[in-house]
């Protein structure tokens, strides 16, 4: 049957490389939004990417927002060194979402969130397959892998940057060699990549490059991608090109007189180690601040069984993210204890009101080890 596609749509580039015909796709997120379209919009950028392995969200923020945060990040940027980890004339700032409120709404966009839910958490691209105990499929409610926020970063592409004067030594690549396993064999997406203009992304200022169907490679990781020409994905300040962690792409050379100010927002599997990470880059003490969606979002949670308990089996918004908590006060878990078999120092004077308190403890934590909720974001 054939699917519907958005109205709202464009072709940014159409290619014949080794992986046949391909497209670059752009689908309009803010006419979508007002059309009341969003799941037409949501299976029509699913699709491209599953098909070309990059697509772009055009729209996807006002302009406004892009400049408040590049304002917000300013003192950062400024602060910081070019030429950092591998691109030249380049300046890579970290800890959004700690540093700057207005990354929040990039961050934890619903239409990315979405797409994150369908390529991670339910691994919906062709070939893969969620695999928990003796079952095997795509993903579907209660079934499906755990996924998190991966890297936050701005990539500040100045003049000259990736010239013969300050040259990019990362070339093109796939970011999915960076847990040292090889995932080619595993129908696996450990990784979602998003890459937000927010300054105009144009061939003359260093647009990223990318090879499209390159996530097809055989094996994945293979080499052929490397041999293929690119193309690159220029962009409106607002709108964000989005691939996979298998697809082959990398910085252009900025040729201008402007700085291309992009934005990397990645996401990846929950049982795999951050690339930034995020407990550290927002440490508790700021992200009790933030809305508990978000803190879950950067990794604040039980994202599957014991996995990122605190001390004595809490979850994090059981310890961490409490005011008063304290890991170095003993009996700061705030679990019961029975004066005969556990000594009477810590026996609660207030039995009901002890009581209570675990109760409560124990719905939160049944929630936090329940199957992932970021798609209720
Ligand atoms: O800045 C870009 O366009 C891409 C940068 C990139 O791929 C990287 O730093 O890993």
């Amino acid at each position: 049957m054939a699917r519907r596609m958005t109205t709202e749509h464009s072709t940014v580039a159409v290619v014949h490389n080794a992986f046949g015909k391909h497209e670059l796709r752009g689908f309009d997120y803010a006419a979508a939004a007002k059309a009341g379209d969003e799941t037409a919009f949501d299976a029509d950028v699913l699709g491209a990417l599953d098909r070309h392995g990059f697509v772009v969200i055009e729209n996807a923020v006002p302009a406004a927002d892009c400049t408040q945060l590049v304002a917000e990040m300013r003192p950062y940027i400024d602060a910081t060194p070019h030429g950092l980890h591998g691109l030249g004339g380049t300046r890579r700032v970290g800890a959004l979402v700690a540093r700057s409120p207005t990354s929040h709404r990039f961050v934890a966009h619903p239409a990315i969130l979405r797409l994150a839910q369908s390529v991670l958490g339910e691994q919906r691209l062709s070939g893969d397959a969620v695999r928990i105990g003796d079952r095997t499929g795509k993903g579907e409610k209660g079934f499906r892998y755990p996924w998190q926020l991966h890297l936050t970063q701005i990539i500040d592409v100045g003049p000259g940057g990736g010239t013969d004067a300050m040259p990019h030594n990362l070339k093109m690549h796939r970011a999915n060699g960076m847990w040292l396993h090889n995932f080619e064999q595993a129908s696996l997406d450990p990784q979602m990549e998003v890459m937000w203009a927010l300054s105009p992304f144009s061939r003359e200022n260093g647009a990223t490059h990318i090879v499209l169907g390159s996530h097809r490679d055989q094996p994945r990781g293979g080499p052929k991608a490397h041999r293929e020409p690119t193309i690159q994905a220029e962009m409106q300040q607002g709108s964000v090109l989005i691939w996979t962690g298998w697809s082959v792409h990398g910085a252009g050379t900025n040729t201008s007189n402007e700085r291309r100010i992009g934005m990397n927002i990645n996401y990846a599997l929950a049982f795999l180690a951050q690339e930034e990470n995020q407990l550290l880059a927002c440490p508790p003490h700021l992200a009790r601040r933030l809305p508990e969606s978000l803190q879950r979002l950067i990794g604040y949670r039980q994202p599957a069984g014991a996995l990122n308990y605190v001390a004595e089996c809490q979850a994090p918004a059981d310890s961490v993210l409490k005011e008063d908590f304290d890991v170095l006060v003993p009996g700061a878990h705030g679990h019961d204890m029975d004066a005969a078999t556990d000594g009477p120092t810590f026996a609660p004077r207030d039995e009901a009101a002890f009581a209570a308190k675990l109760a409560d403890l124990e719905a939160r934590k049944a929630r936090a080890v329940a199957a992932d909720e970021l798609g209720k974001l």
